[in-house]
């Protein structure tokens, strides 16, 4: 695993534009920070993607939960990625057949492939979810280009998780089969011990982020399990997701500084800073 590197060897090492970008943006914020900005309106999207912007390294977003998704979101929401230099993720958590996932990708309401970076997906389908997904994205007119990658959802935080054992074993043969668009995995720890079918490649590295992280808090009431940016970062995480750790703090700037450096520090003392 690379996880001993820092992330500017990571960048400039990685076959992957948008991962070497990822990588570029965590280094030149001293930030491993995603926050997932999981509010219902436009107006609270934006202001939180303003106010957080210098802190964090990429906003999750669940764009779905939205009372008022318009025009004005994608055009905001692209301003502060660009004024604040951060990459914006939907947890759209596509599972589906290729033809449907394709759709909801590219086109539809959502308009996903124009403003997101990243996106995530269940490999409960098969290995079609994910060569739809690539093909799409790599298809010679696809208009963003290699700016768009994938990560894998190959293990979860709530309580009785399914996705464990066969279906994270399943994650890591797909990922490396399509690793050209895979950026990585959503996960727990990271997974280049898991049994799998598929050589790694050379020098793979597939980057992990880790959600479920909150420093007040041990879970919720309907089965969310957390941990601490420190321990997720222990156990392989690249990036650190936390949502109600932050936003729904009484400072939510204050509580994004505090995962940032956090964050920060537990990746300096992995690569030996
Ligand atoms: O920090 P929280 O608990 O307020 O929010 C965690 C965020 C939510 C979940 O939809 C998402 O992370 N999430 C995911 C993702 C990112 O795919 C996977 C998972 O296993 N657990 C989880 O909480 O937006």
């Amino acid at each position: 695993s690379k996880s001993q590197l820092t992330y500017s060897a990571r960048a400039t090492s990685h076959p992957n534009p948008l991962a070497r970008r990822l990588f570029e943006v965590a280094e030149a914020k001293k930030s491993n920070v995603t926050v997932s900005a999981d509010v219902t309106t436009t107006k609270e999207l934006l202001d939180l993607a303003d106010r957080l912007g210098p802190y964090i390294a990429v906003i999750k977003t669940h764009i779905d939960i939205l009372s008022d998704f318009s025009e004005e979101t994608i055009t905001g929401l692209k301003a502060l990625a660009a004024k604040h230099n951060f990459l914006i993720f939907e947890d759209r958590k596509f599972i589906d057949i290729g033809n449907t996932v394709q759709k909801q990708y590219h086109q539809g309401t959502l308009r996903i492939s124009e403003w997101s970076h990243i996106i995530n997906c269940s490999v409960l389908p098969g290995e079609g979810i994910v060569e739809a997904l690539a093909q799409t994205a790599q298809a010679p007119d696809f208009p963003y280009g290699s700016d768009r990658g994938l990560l894998i959802l190959a293990e979860m935080t709530s309580k009785g998780s399914l996705a464990t054992g066969a279906y994270t074993s399943a994650s890591v043969d797909y990922a490396r089969k399509y690793h050209s668009f895979v950026l990585g995995f959503v996960s727990t720890r990271a997974l280049s011990e898991v049994e799998s079918s598929v050589a790694p490649a050379d020098g793979e590295d597939f980057v992990v982020f880790t959600t479920g992280v909150n420093l007040s808090s041990k879970g919720d009431k309907l089965g969310q399990q957390y941990q601490t940016p420190q321990s997720a970062i222990d156990r392989g995480a690249d990036f650190i997701i936390a949502g109600r750790g932050i936003y729904a703090a009484p400072d939510p700037v204050e509580a994004a500084k505090q995962y940032q450096q956090q964050g920060w520090e537990a990746y300096l003392a992995r690569v030996g800073g």
